[in-house]
């Protein structure tokens, strides 16, 4: 039985996941208490087997939209009433198995350690990986790291992440973006900007064939066109904050040299 948390929890938006959800949630609740699975307007019957596994189990949660907001509105829904509870640091995971839970307790203690940092997983594909996922995120890590100044941000559009919730329901709530796909790379790069550190973990990624129960609602045209917005959109938000991000950036370097001095 794990011990439950009173300031770190699990995070799950779900919409439609398909069968692997089961095994998110399996996993996730034998190496942490508690986790929170947040039902998106799912329409397949997902929901009615998470209500009845959350009334057997008390560490995990379900807190289900009435309409589909999409997987950024999703994961604000319960990180605020995270915070309202008194939770301080949230990780969020994917529904559909492609995120390793057996990192959890990992992403967790990097993030006890620095707890002003965003934890980032950095995925790592294998062979069944679509070419199209691996190579296609490379613009927007490029784009990512020009509008940080190459803060360190390991992977822009990867969902599995430790942040802490205060800074980031702040840079939520104070923008109407971020509420579809365009959540993981926004708020890395708005945390970036307001001085949130990332960490990166190198984490291995599975894709399912659809005969496995693999079930993906990325949109190619969709998503890409909301990304490539969501990026020249920040583009502007840069070269406002670019005097800022360069003083800081320097003042980052100065402060290693210094450090590898000693
Ligand atoms: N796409 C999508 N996902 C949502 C939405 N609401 C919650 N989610 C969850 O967000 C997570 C990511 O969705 P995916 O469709 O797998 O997107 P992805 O992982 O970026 O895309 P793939 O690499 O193709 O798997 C999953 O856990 C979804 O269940 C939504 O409105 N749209
Ligand atoms: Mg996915």
């Amino acid at each position: 039985m794990t011990e439950r948390s009173s300031t770190h929890l699990v995070i799950i938006p779900s919409y439609n996941p398909g069968p692997k959800v089961r095994e998110v949630v399996g996993e996730a609740r034998a190496l942490w208490n508690p986790v929170w699975v947040v039902v998106d307007g799912s329409t397949d019957g997902s929901t009615d087997w998470l209500q009845e596994q959350a009334r057997n189990d008390p560490g995990l949660r379900v807190l289900v939209l009435p309409r589909n907001s999409g997987k950024g509105a999703a994961v604000l829904h319960g990180l605020q009433q995270a915070a309202a509870e008194g939770f301080t640091h949230a990780l969020t995971m994917d529904s559909d198995g492609q995120h390793p839970a057996a990192l959890i307790p990992r992403m967790f203690e990097l993030s006890r350690r620095n707890p002003d940092a965003m934890i980032l997983g950095r995925p790592v594909f294998d062979a069944s990986a679509p070419r199209a996922r691996v190579y296609g995120r490379r613009l927007s890590n490029v784009f990512a790291d020009l509008e940080t100044l190459w803060s360190g941000i390991g992977d822009s559009l990867y969902g599995f992440r430790v942040y802490p919730i205060r800074p980031l329901c702040a840079v939520m709530e104070g923008h109407r973006w971020m509420r579809r796909m365009d959540f993981d790379p926004e708020v890395a790069i708005r945390l970036c900007w307001r001085g949130v550190r990332p960490i990166n973990l190198d984490t291995p990624v599975r894709y399912f064939r659809a005969d496995e129960g693999g079930v993906s609602h990325f949109h190619y045209v969709r998503d890409n066109v909301l990304l490539t917005s969501m990026h020249l959109r920040l583009l502007g938000g840069f070269l406002l904050r670019l005097p800022m991000l360069a003083y800081r950036r320097l003042g980052e370097r100065v402060s290693t040299d210094t450090k590898s001095a000693a």
